[in-house]
């Protein structure tokens, strides 16, 4: 069996080099803490290369998302600033292995928040919400993965885009989402989809983030796909709206 950095290389030259890789727990067993730090070591690695950190996405956090992979437990990963990408911009796809996009919910932190927090100072903590999609790149063969593959992998986080920010103190637990796909809609959701409520993805990150000193303020939280990813291909062109908060849009290139 590999050493956690040796794993940790493995699974970011993969990232890096848009290459699918064998999961890990094929080759031995795998615990979900070595696997965080194998995501810790990797995302090392990609600090060295000048990427900073900005924030943190949570996964897991829909029974559709757990359904269509087939793991049930809700997972975290970083994000970095390359990682973001322009709202109404492209992303190009030869950069990925088998890139899939999913609406999300967005959170950006006016202050700290770390460790077991109710769902109010949750909320007391956020400067702005806004509609979000991210994309997913399982490093893995066939985005085949179980708990620990994932969770080493970054939890498949390789990209996201974030649309306007709206204000915290508006009731965001039941709102429609319309993912479209060159103008024809392919999910259909709501934010309470979220784990009852996206807030309490939000009090989960901040517990998870408790790790890593805990969430900073301007860091980006994304709550998790409230519905199952789509498969991108070239010359698409995807939008989320969220029921009053606005839309945000990409294109594959
Ligand atoms: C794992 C990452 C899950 C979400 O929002 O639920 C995730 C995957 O689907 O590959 O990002
Ligand atoms: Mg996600």
């Amino acid at each position: 069996m590999n050493t956690l950095a040796q794993c940790a290389a493995v699974v970011d030259e993969a990232a890096r080099t848009a290459t699918a890789i064998p999961q890990f727990t094929e080759s031995g067993p795998l615990g979900v803490e070595e696997a965080y730090a194998i995501q810790a070591l990797s995302m090392e690695r990609r600090f060295a290369r000048g990427e900073t950190l900005a924030g943190i996405k949570m996964g897991l956090t829909s029974r559709a998302k757990m359904v269509q992979v087939g793991v049930a437990e809700v997972i975290w990963g970083r994000l970095t600033n390359v990682m973001r990408l322009e709202e109404g911009g492209a992303l190009s796809k030869r950069r990925y292995v088998h890139p899939r996009i999913e609406p999300e919910l967005a959170f950006i932190m006016k202050r700290e928040l770390c460790g077991a927090v109710s769902p109010a100072e949750a909320l007391s903590a956020v400067e702005a919400i806004a509609p979000a999609m991210e994309i997913i790149d399982s490093r893995y063969r066939d985005f085949k993965f179980a708990l620990p593959d994932v969770i080493a992998d970054n939890s498949s986080s390789s990209g996201f885009v974030v649309g306007p920010w709206g204000r915290p103190d508006q009731d965001f637990s039941n709102l429609g989402i319309a993912m479209e796909v060159d103008g024809r809609v392919v999910q259909l959701g709501s934010t309470a989809a979220i784990l009852g409520h996206p807030l309490r993805s939000l009090v989960a990150a901040a517990r998870a983030a408790a790790a890593i000193g805990g969430l900073k303020p301007g860091w980006i939280v994304l709550a998790g796909g409230a519905t199952a990813a789509h498969p991108l291909s070239v010359g698409q062109h995807v939008r989320t709206r969220v029921q009053n908060l606005g839309s945000v849009s990409i294109k594959v290139g």
